[in-house]
């Protein structure tokens, strides 16, 4: 069975256990996708965000899903591109660990990942797929619970690049 899927579509509206949000350390909310889960999620997840006290960078945080069609929401905060040589790399990696790591300590099976920093952090769009898939294949390899990690692509461009760093065509 094949657990990974790369489809074009909107985060908000994905029917799995948990979305993960590419939010900022505040995790008080902001544009992208951040800003659409909000809109869709309604304003109680705000309201269990300002309880949650921020985020660092690389790691990330749990809320309820309030009014999406997804009953969980993992926050987690991608680096800002900065050029390369500030562990944008690791820090991006560890993202998507700290995310699927989070998902198995809570019993969640179905998650969607957007594409995390790639957008007003401005990290580039081919190396963020190469290590979303490394970090991906590389943990479902050692893990049995998760049946189904599916990125999400806003545009088709971006879904072309992570289809082919995923090796699907
Ligand atoms: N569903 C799926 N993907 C989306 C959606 C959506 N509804 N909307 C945008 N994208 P970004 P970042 C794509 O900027 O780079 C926020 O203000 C988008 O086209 O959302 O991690 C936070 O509060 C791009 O490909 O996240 C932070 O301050 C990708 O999602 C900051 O932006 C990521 O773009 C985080 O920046």
């Amino acid at each position: 069975m094949n657990r990974i899927e790369v489809v074009q579509g909107d985060i908000t509206q994905q029917k799995v256990e948990a979305i993960v949000n590419a939010a900022n350390e505040s995790l008080l909310g902001g544009g992208g996708v951040d800003g659409a889960i909000h809109r869709a999620a309604g304003p109680q997840l705000l309201e269990e965000c300002r309880a949650l006290g921020g985020c660092p960078t690389g790691q990330c945080k749990v809320s309820k899903g309030y009014r999406l069609p997804a009953k969980w929401v993992i926050h987690t905060v991608g680096p800002i591109w900065g050029g390369g040589t500030h562990r944008e790399a690791e820090s991006l990696a560890s993202c998507y660990r700290n995310c699927l790591e989070t998902a198995v300590k809570n019993g969640i099976k179905t998650i969607a990942f957007p594409s995390i920093s790639t957008g007003a952090y401005g990290f580039p769009v081919q190396q963020a797929a190469q290590i979303a898939s490394a970090e991906i294949q590389d943990f479902l390899a050692q893990d049995r619970q998760i049946e189904k990690v599916r990125m999400v692509c806003f545009d088709a461009p971006t879904l072309g690049t992570y289809r082919t760093a995923f090796g699907l065509q």
